[in-house]
Order: structure tokens, then C-alpha cells, then sequence
């Protein structure tokens, strides 16, 4: 997959250099192109940003730099999706991250200041995604949580043993039981006894019932969409979780 980053801040996507997306950007499986809006800037000080008509507080991103950068690093017509970072947009789900993960190409423009000239997005962006209803200083971070999202979808970049996880708690589904490693008593707290029982089908039920009950009191609303048996939902019940 590739994708092309256009930004004023080429320098905060240096942790896109490390750990696992690191990786898969040197093994050739995900290509990332920063792209700095700067420089195309037809200004004599290179600026881009200016005051909105109409008046109001803050500055705007403005149309000619940006739009100079994306006809320099898109193809027209585009072969994938121009997205925009925008508080504005469709929320990030894991079912909108499997859909975009089988682009083979993706634009996204990171927005700044208090927003982007109108006519940007009118222009040349075919959709608008939030990662979440709180305001940030730009798209930057938002930018580098969808391609994590999307990069741990491509063949080859999780191990194995956690590709086949995530097909078994794709989400939305249940939230994860407790995990527990060596040393089996920690500051005095014990590994529950069933985890150290070698009887794995004791092993699967329990953690399917801490998933169950995890779930059913942070976030009942996952609980109405996932997959769970009658039997399931009668001993939630008993343990004090009613699904309305
Ligand atoms: C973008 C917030 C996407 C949430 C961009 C200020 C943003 C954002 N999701 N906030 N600029």
C-alpha cells in the first residue's frame, strides 16, 4: 500500500520510523511519502496560512500551497482516497480501517490552524475522517493512528500469532481478558489458579467470561453488537449484566 502524507510538520512523523511500522517500511510492504506543503508555497515567505474572510479568530490553511502539493504528489484522476484529518469527519472504526486497507492508494492531508480553505475539499478530498470527538493542535497524530490502523492490516507486518488474534476479536466484538506473565506471584498478587491449571478448555471458558463481564461493564453498547449465545447472555444476566 502506499501512501502519501502531505503536512506542515514533516518532522513529527518520525515515529513512523520505528517498531513494527518501521519494519514494514523497510521490508518494502508499506510505502510512506511525507510530503512538506512548504515549499510549494507561491509566497515570498513561504506562507500558509492566512486571515478568513469574514473575520473570526485564527488563521486558515490556504488553497494554493496545498493544492500545488497534492497535483504534485497525486495522480489525476486518483487511483485511491484523498482523505482530510478533520474533527469534522466520519469517525475511525475498525470496519471504515478494513475497507481503506484494501486501497492500494491513499492521500492524507493533515489540517491545521482553525482549518482548510473550503474549496481544498471541495476540490480534492473524497472524505473526511475524525479519530474522535476532541479537538488536537492539527491531523498529524490523526494521520499517523489511521496508518497504524491501516498498516497492521497488510500481509506480513503483525507475527503471526497476532494476525490470527485480531480475526478473533475484530472489533466491534469483546474486550480482552486479563494477561498474566512470569513470575506467577508479583508484589504479593497471584496468577489466577485456572491460568496455571494446563486444562485448556477451563482456560477458554474463563477467559471468555472475563471478556464477557470486561465488556459488559465498560462498554455494553460493544456487547448488543458481538456475537454472544443465549446460555452467555443468561449468566451475564445472573451476574448482575441485563442486554436491553
Ligand atoms: C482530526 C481531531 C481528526 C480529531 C485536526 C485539529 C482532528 C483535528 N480527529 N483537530 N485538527
Amino acid at each position: 500500500m502506499r501512501i502519501d502524507v502531505l503536512t506542515i510538520f514533516p518532522d513529527m512523523f518520525a515515529p513512523l520510523e520505528q517498531s513494527m511500522i518501521g519494519r514494514a517500511r523497510q521490508a518494502g510492504k508499506l510505502d510512506v511519502v511525507i510530503t512538506d506543503i512548504r515549499p510549494f508555497s507561491a509566497s515570498k515567505h513561504k506562507n500558509t496560512d492566512d486571515y478568513p474572510f469574514g473575520g473570526g479568530a485564527g488563521m486558515l490553511m490556504m488553497a494554493q500551497p496545498i493544492m500545488d502539493a497534492i497535483r504534485a504528489v497525486a495522480p489525476d484522476p486518483y487511483p485511491g482516497k484523498r482523505i482530510l484529518m478533520s474533527p469534522r469527519g466520519q469517525t475511525l472504526t475498525q470496519p471504515l480501517a478494513d475497507e481503506l486497507s484494501r486501497e492500494s492508494s491513499l492521500m492524507i492531508l493533515c489540517g491545521h490552524y482553525e482549518g482548510v480553505d473550503e474549496r481544498v475539499i471541495e476540490g480534492t478530498i473524497d472524505m473526511e475522517i475524525s479519530i474522535g470527538d476532541y479537538v488536537l493542535t492539527g491531523g498529524e497524530l490523526p494521520a499517523m493512528v489511521l496508518i497504524d490502523c491501516l498498516a497492521r492490516k497488510i500481509e506480513g507486518v503483525l507475527g503471526s500469532e497476532e494476525s490470527a488474534e485480531t480475526e478473533s476479536f475484530a472489533m466491534p466484538g469483546l474486550l480482552e481478558y486479563p494477561q498474566y506473565t512470569r513470575p506467577r506471584v508479583f508484589e504479593g498478587r497471584e496468577v489466577p489458579e485456572v491460568l496455571l491449571s494446563g486444562d485448556h478448555k477451563k482456560i477458554e471458558e474463563w477467559r471468555r467470561r472475563q471478556s464477557l463481564l470486561i465488556t459488559a461493564s465498560r462498554r455494553p453498547d460493544l456487547l448488543k453488537k458481538a456475537a454472544i449465545s443465549e446460555r452467555e447472555e443468561e449468566w451475564l444476566a445472573e451476574n448482575g449484566y441485563l442486554l436491553s
